[in-house]
């Protein structure tokens, strides 16, 4: 029997369920860049070039290792255009009995996988994606009879399970979280060292020709400088927590202009890939604290990230959909500002962090809530407009882990699925966590008038529009007051600069 082994763009990994079970020199492993995948969102062109390249260098890595790889590359004037299509015309060229498959990271491809063996007319196996910790069953497990879900419980179970930080039974370090510890202001020092860069190969080159051929999404192709193999992304591991770990912590939720990573290891795009474990991302943080080189709130911080967040997103997003993609507690209307395409706008927080976006297809956890996340929130951009920009612009971006961030923790679409109140805030919050301010034209002390920072009315003006929906989220009562608080002149000037904004918002 001879099997069609379908790998993804994100199934890099060569303890994938589909490999190990595939047999080494018999079954047809099959690659396939198609123009579907290339064009359900218009990626940023580093984002498809990074996919691309380290495709056909783990590929090759197969190859080498005695397996049968037939590798589909991408051509504009191919008749072949989604996964089925590749599939369809292997099996046309080659003796294949049955297809062999492991869950995708999107409801759209799980799909297409569900309707593959009518499509193809032979069988198909879709073995689970068990490269995360926590099944989907298991997830399901833990949240069942749970109202609303809360990462900090799921995580505590995480810790004890993985045995990550633990004592015996109780957390190293005497507590589960040091947050308390993580919101520094950074005003200079320590120098960050940034992600460990590298030079393209000819592979990566050859990539690079195609994308700037046949690809016009969003963003700059140049300056390509992602790891695209696993030992890269090994290199890339050991470079953050030798140089930046240590000040991850602190400064996890700083922002600062000019500096695009901070102390943020830009490692997701990689782990998402496939090419690094999180597993083994989390020993090797885990070990720097036991050698004494990187400090506990650093240490748990990050590992919280990766076995909490990152696993728990993923649970809620095959619990809930395809429904969760519908949600639109707020109903929402505005259209997505076009700038948050070009990056044009006298905004300094947003024009800094769209800029960066543009050009390395990263922007860290708080540009991405705080700022392009904060400000859909409160002018109230159409909920699929916005999950659609984060999916297309970020290198790391697959529905699984987009979706729920955006739709859940930005936009609190859910209602509060997992999110205790919206992460809505004014231009205080970005003035404390930042040095935007100090240059931009506007003014964050201001609330009302032309140059009052446009954070300040939409901020209040969210609250107020969105009063009654929020009336029993007991964490929100005291914002609620605060806006009862207003002097009623204040807050009629107010309202009127909120609507001048929503109208002129391509004018900011
Ligand atoms: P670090 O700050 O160094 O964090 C370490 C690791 O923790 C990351 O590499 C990542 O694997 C994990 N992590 C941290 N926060 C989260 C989280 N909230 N959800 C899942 N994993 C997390 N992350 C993605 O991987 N893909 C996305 O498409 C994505 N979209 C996002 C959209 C929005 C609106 C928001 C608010 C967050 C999003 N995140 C996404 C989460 C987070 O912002 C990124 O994982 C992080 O910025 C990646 O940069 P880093 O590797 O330098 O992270
Ligand atoms: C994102 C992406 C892109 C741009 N192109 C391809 C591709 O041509 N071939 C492929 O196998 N995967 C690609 N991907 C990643 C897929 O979209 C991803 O595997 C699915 O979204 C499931 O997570
Ligand atoms: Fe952003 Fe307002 Fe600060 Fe300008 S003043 S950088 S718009 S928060």
């Amino acid at each position: 029997m001879t099997r069609a082994v379908l790998i993804t763009g994100d199934q890099l990994s060569e303890s994938l369920a589909s490999l190990r079970a595939a047999e080494r020199g018999v079954d047809h492993i099959v690659f396939a860049e198609v123009s579907r995948e290339a064009s359900y969102v218009p990626h940023h062109v580093k984002k498809i070039a990074l996919i691309f390249s380290a495709m056909r260098h783990f590929a090759s890595s197969l190859e080498d290792e005695g397996h049968r790889v037939f590798y589909h590359r991408f051509d504009p004037d191919s008749d072949i255009e989604s996964f089925t299509d590749a599939l369809r015309a292997h099996c046309a060229e080659h003796e294949i009995d049955e297809i062999l498959l492991t869950w995708p990271g999107e409801w759209r491809v799980l799909d297409e996988f569900r309707k593959m063996e009518g499509a193809l007319d032979r069988p198909v196996v879709l073995l689970d994606d068990d490269r995360f910790l926590c099944s989907t069953d298991e997830f399901a497990d833990w949240a069942e009879g749970r109202k609303t879900l809360r990462m900090e419980f799921f995580y505590r179970e995480m810790r004890r399970r993985t045995g990550l930080l633990m004592d015996g039974d109780a957390p190293a370090g005497g507590d589960w979280n040091f947050d308390e510890q993580n919101r520094e202001k950074w005003t200079g020092e320590p120098e960050p060292s940034g992600p460990m860069s590298f030079s393209p190969d000819a592979v990566t080159s050859e990539v690079l020709e195609l994308v700037a051929s046949h690809f016009d999404g969003f963003g700059e192709l140049d300056g390509f400088d992602y790891a695209v193999t696993r030992g890269q992304a090994r290199r890339a591991l050991a470079h953050f927590v030798r140089h930046d770990l240590p000040g991850f912590g602190r400064y996890q939720d700083a922002m600062s202009a000019g500096e695009d990573y901070l102390f943020h290891s830009r490692l997701s795009m990689y782990i998402n890939l496939g090419i690094l474990d999180p597993m083994e991302v989390c020993r090797a943080v885990e070990q720097a604290w036991k050698d004494d080189e990187a400090p506990i709130n650093s240490v748990e911080g990050f590992i919280r990230q990766v076995i909490g967040w990152r696993e728990f997103m993923r649970g809620v997003y095959w619990l809930k959909m395809p429904e969760y993609a519908s949600e639109d507690f707020f109903g929402n209307d505005r259209p997505l500002p076009d700038w948050y395409w070009s990056g044009k706008t006298r905004m300094r927080c947003l024009a800094e962090t769209i800029d960066g976006t543009r050009r390395n297809a990263y922007a860290h956890h708080i540009q991405r809530l705080m700022i392009t996340g904060n400000f859909a929130l409160i002018l109230g951009v159409k909920v699929p407009e916005i999950c659609d920009w984060y999916l297309s612009v970020y290198a790391d971006a697959y529905d699984w882990v987009t979706l729920p961030n955006t739709l859940g923790m930005v936009m609190f679409a859910d209602g509060g699925l997992f999110a205790s109140k919206p992460y809505a805030a004014s231009g205080k919050y970005v003035q404390r966590m930042s040095d935007y301010c100090a240059d931009c034209p506007y003014d964050v002390g201001q609330r009302t008038g032309s140059d009052a920072c446009p954070f300040n009315a939409l901020y209040w003006d969210f609250l107020a529009r969105n009063r009654e929906r929020l009336s029993d989220n007991h964490r929100m009562q005291m914002m609620l007051k605060n806006v009862e608080r207003l002097d009623p002149g204040e807050k009629a000037a107010i309202t009127r600069r909120a609507n001048w904004i929503r109208d002129h918002v391509e004018e900011l």
